[in-house]
């Protein structure tokens, strides 16, 4: 009898990926805490005798935020979007890399065509992460000796020697019946680890995990939860689905239940469509609408320019143009505008962004300044590219940060506050000369990775 047809899904996640690239240049690091995230400055010197003397976290000083670290790094507390002064408290005898985006591009595009070389279903997530769908590649339905799921399990660990052998870098899987069990299991054995799951295992492998390990529970949901006595997934699962309804609205109540008992229909979807690109930079120090006049000027003009180089190179237009500024107490606001048809040329988004800019209060210091551009269109006017409401009102957050919990950037959200050329950019300011434009980091944001319906 021909057994039914399981449909089999993969998220596979490169481990600690700018770090592990980097480690590729510099293999006498290996096993030693190492952060990534500083400027050009912090470029390893190559000494006489043929050695490199590296930075230390110690001597760092500034405002740059870990980008990631190795596990021995992260063994000592330091993590993903940490400021490095705090990191360098934790770790002092780390190592610190200043971040290359165009290598870890390279690497990110050349462990994508090696898995391509096994199935052509894949879902770009981001820089370093992507879902597969193995349900037909040949043998993935098949037992294998005494286990049943022996095809599958064999197709993904042949998934890992692939991208091993294209790249020399190590990755995790989850391999699981959906989307959202895999993201989860992908977590779970990491790094270099491979989670093959069914539902049967979800109440002994995913409800005892926390909440928030669900890909749209974020920050917000998962208070709400903690303060209905919800902590596990298992716990979320206990509710009834009304419950959750009456507390959370319809879609997202109804989809958190769904969530909990790991249903999830969701296809690979094989093809993306940006629906915003956005440019953002955080100074080296505060600066101020009216002090600092010049400058920002120069600096949103610029970042005005660079979103505009982005949609060119990528063949896009926008129409809806924001901002986004974060102030010295941490308050973020954005603001933005729809124009009529869609633009991709520096002066209209400058015009568009400068109307927005004159709905907020400047009073406050400024610490970031971004431009955001929305409701791509291909071409100019051509199709509408996917355009969900995160293009839309609010949507910023969504851009730079995904959905709360995931982060597809191309390149991180916040560019590294000492981002090769900043540094001097800052100095410039200082002096009060026309400030050369901070090198900010490209976003190119997609719909949110879940079908999780904003709280
Ligand atoms: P992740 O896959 O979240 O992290 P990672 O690959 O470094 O580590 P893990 O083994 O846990 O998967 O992110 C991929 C890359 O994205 C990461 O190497 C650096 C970058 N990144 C940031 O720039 N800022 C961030 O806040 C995070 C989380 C990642
Ligand atoms: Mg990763
Ligand atoms: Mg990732």
């Amino acid at each position: 009898m021909q057994p039914e047809r399981r449909r089999w899904i993969a998220h596979l996640d490169m481990d600690a990926f700018y770090a592990s690239v980097e480690l590729l240049r510099y293999p006498e690091l290996a096993g030693q805490p190492v952060v990534i995230g500083a400027g050009r400055r912090h470029q390893p010197v190559l000494l006489p005798d043929g050695t490199r003397r590296f930075a230390r976290l110690r001597d760092y000083t500034g405002r740059g935020v870990a980008t990631t670290a190795t596990y021995a790094a992260r063994d000592l507390g330091v993590h993903s979007a940490m400021g490095l002064m705090k990191a360098a408290q934790r770790a002092p005898d780390a190592i610190l890399l200043p971040v290359d985006f165009d290598e870890y591009r390279r690497y990110s595009r050349r462990f994508k065509a090696a898995v391509a070389e096994v199935t052509p279903l894949i879902e770009d997530r981001g820089i370093d992460e992507i879902y597969l769908d193995l349900s037909d590649v040949p043998g993935a339905q098949e037992p294998l000796g005494h286990d049943p799921l022996g095809g599958v399990r064999a197709v993904a660990q042949e998934l890992r020697n692939t991208v091993r052998r294209a790249t020399g870098l190590s990755c995790s899987i989850g391999v699981t019946p959906n989307k959202l069990l895999s993201k989860i299991a992908s977590e779970l054995d990491k790094p270099d680890g491979l989670t093959v799951l069914t539902l049967a295992d979800l109440p002994t492998r995913i409800w005892p995990l926390p909440v928030r390990r669900i890909n749209g529970i974020g920050p917000k949901a998962g208070a709400k939860l903690a303060a209905l006595g919800v902590r596990t997934i298992g716990e979320l699962a206990a509710q009834p689905r009304a419950t959750l309804i009456e507390h959370f609205g319809r879609a997202y109540g109804g989809w958190l239940h769904d969530a909990a008992h790991g249903r999830d229909d969701r296809p690979v979807v094989t093809h993306s469509e940006p629906v915003s690109m956005s440019r953002e930079t955080t100074f080296e120090r505060d600066l101020h609408a009216r002090a600092d006049r010049a400058a920002l000027g120069a600096i949103f003009t610029r970042l005005c320019e660079q979103v505009a180089a982005d949609l060119q190179r990528r063949g896009y237009a926008g129409r809806t143009i924001g901002i986004k500024l974060r102030f010295d107490d941490f308050r973020t606001v954005t603001r933005d505008h729809t124009l009529p048809a869609p633009v991709a040329d520096a002066k209209s988004i400058r015009r568009a962004a400068g109307q927005c800019l004159k709905r907020v209060d400047l009073s406050r210091r400024l610490r970031l300044l971004g431009v955001r551009v929305g409701a791509l269109a291909r071409g100019g006017s051509a199709a509408p590219a996917l355009a969900p409401a995160s293009t839309h009102a609010g949507g910023w957050r969504a851009a730079a940060a995904g959905t709360s919990d995931e982060l597809p950037f191309d390149a991180p959200a916040d560019a590294p506050t000492d981002a090769p050329g900043q540094r001097r950019d800052a100095l410039g300011l200082r002096g009060g000369t026309q400030a050369q434009a901070p090198q900010a980091a490209p976003v190119a944001a997609r719909a949110p990775d879940t079908q999780a319906p904003s709280a």
